[in-house]
């Protein structure tokens, strides 16, 4: 082939994000090649190309002249089923492709298998990145957020496509070199574990308001639109306003309320919760919203534990407490609670990022990660334009609780935030994630903890030591037998 008719990248992988996201790469003026193991999805993509279009994109139907027909130093995206198939789908090209030529895994990917084709890959002199792509559909076509992690002279290769193809906010293209190895799949996997917390904590809101508040879908809808213009506006915000206005085409009513509730799940978020365990970070929210997850799947479980604890006499709480509930300040006071909640599940994400960050030496830069989720992904928000001035102010922040705008709001809003935990614990409604970020912070934010208690129990029953708050060293004490010598205790309460 002659050289002017070379590809200037090539995408193999055309299901739906890898279809959206290279007529996206035609769109924006790079010539690509197409390629997929089964042909037809070849076909489906020039046919769109051509009705979108026209745009500069090849099909091809072979590992082979696929690969030839793009320019040296070959960029090849890939976006087929994580595990397996990638490594099938790298072997199959790489048969063909030279020293200096890349692979972009755009997958889900477990970032170890990355790290694993890295290396296996380098033997032939070829580079590698593994590249975090949010935004489903929608964003693959017209602008995602990019985490692409790995060989930076790669990422420098095609530094000019992504930039581009990229959503594109205020402050810049949605994507930047996360760091070696595969810390764009790691950052990608946070991503999802923290739209998990952002979906849960939604979802509780929801229920607050719909079981405690007695609000309508068309009032829910009113009210997450207004909540989209102010501190939370953000895409999840967005669609949940949309959902509540849908009717249903099949019976009469809203189509939200005949969905079954029973969520689906990938895996990215169990894989973020199994990292936080690993690395000894708290993500209570996080963990809490993947729970729910589990719980969900229970439905019929859940609807014979209905049954018996209603024959066991559980009272319903609700109503007694929807007739005193003051309904303007409920949703208030709902907004606050979710806004605080949602800066300690952002806080837990991150601290999880800094922990592997310095585990494996990426020096991970979260102002950058926070601005290129501010467009193209599914947590997008105007609220990460906060977190990326917070490390900007401060690149070492312990916590976002502790950024003193980001501990302003959290104080701001704490009264209200316990009054909608409080409401929702005595109407029996469960907020595991607003709970469990309420938890987080009460327990991050106090200089004392009950820990001692703990210290204690563990240095009477198995020896371990502890250490004293008055003096240094490791202390280790008789308990039992000072405790029954001493018997100073004993009668207190009679
Ligand atoms: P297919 O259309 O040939 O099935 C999502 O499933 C994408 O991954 C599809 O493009 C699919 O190709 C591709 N895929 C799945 N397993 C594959 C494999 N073992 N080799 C190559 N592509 C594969």
């Amino acid at each position: 082939m002659d050289a002017s008719t070379l590809s200037r990248i090539g995408l193999a992988g055309l299901a739906v994000m890898g279809q959206n996201l290279a007529l996206n790469i035609a769109e924006k003026g790079f010539p690509i090649s197409v390629y997929n193991r089964t042909t037809s999805k070849v076909d489906e993509t020039l046919i769109r190309a051509q009705s979108e279009g026209p745009f500069s994109l090849t099909g091809q139907y072979s590992p082979r002249d696929f690969v030839l027909s793009i320019q040296r130093p070959r960029s090849i995206i890939i976006l087929v089923k994580a595990g397996n198939p990638v490594d099938q789908t790298i072997s199959a090209l790489t048969e063909f492709m030279e020293p200096g030529d890349t692979i972009i895994d755009g997958g889900n990917e477990w970032y170890q298998n990355t790290e694993r084709r890295i290396q296996q890959v380098s033997d032939k002199g070829i580079l590698y990145l593994g590249m975090g792509v949010s935004g489903g559909e929608e964003g693959a076509r017209h602008g995602p957020s990019l985490m692409p992690g790995g060989s930076f002279e790669a990422y420098k290769n095609i530094e000019s496509v992504l930039k581009s193809v990229a959503a594109q906010v205020d402050d810049g293209p949605c994507v930047t070199y996360i760091g070696e190895g595969g810390s764009g799949n790691f950052v990608k996997m946070v991503h999802n574990g923290i739209e998990y917390g952002d979906m849960q904590l939604i979802s509780e809101a929801y229920d607050v308001l719909k079981n405690v508040g007695g609000l309508s879908n068309s009032e829910l809808a009113e009210i997450f639109g207004e909540w989209n213009r102010g501190e939370l506006e953000s895409f999840l915000i967005e669609i949940t306003s949309d959902i509540f206005k849908v009717k249903d085409n099949l019976v009469d009513g809203d189509l939200v309320d005949k969905i079954l509730d029973k969520t689906g799940m990938k895996g990215t978020g169990k894989w973020t919760v199994q990292q936080a365990a690993e690395l000894s970070v708290a993500a209570p929210t996080i963990a809490a919203s993947l729970d729910c997850r589990y719980l969900s799947g229970l439905k019929e479980e859940r609807e014979s534990a209905a049954e018996i604890l209603k024959e066991a006499g559980l009272e319903e709480e609700v109503g007694s407490v929807k007739s005193g509930v003051d309904k303007k300040r409920l949703i208030d006071d709902v907004r606050k609670a979710l806004y605080a909640s949602k800066i300690c599940s952002y806080a837990q994400g991150m601290n999880l990022l800094r922990a592997k960050s310095v585990e494996k030496g990426w020096d991970l830069d979260f102002g950058e990660l926070a601005r290129i989720w501010k467009g193209g992904c599914i947590i997008r928000a105007v609220f990460l334009d906060r977190i990326k001035k917070a490390y900007q102010r401060n690149p070492n922040l312990a916590s976002l609780v502790v950024d003193p705008e980001f501990a302003r709001e959290m104080v701001q809003r704490q009264a209200a935030w316990r009054r909608v935990v409080g409401l929702a614990i005595s109407a029996g409604i469960s907020t595991p994630g607003m709970c469990a970020s309420l938890a987080y912070f009460d327990t991050y934010r106090r200089a004392r903890l009950p820990a001692n208690l703990v210290q204690a129990q563990r240095d009477l029953f198995g020896a371990h030591t502890y250490e004293r708050t008055d003096r240094p060293g490791a202390f280790h004490t008789e308990w039992t037998k000072l405790a029954r010598k001493s018997n100073a205790g004993a009668g207190a309460f009679s």
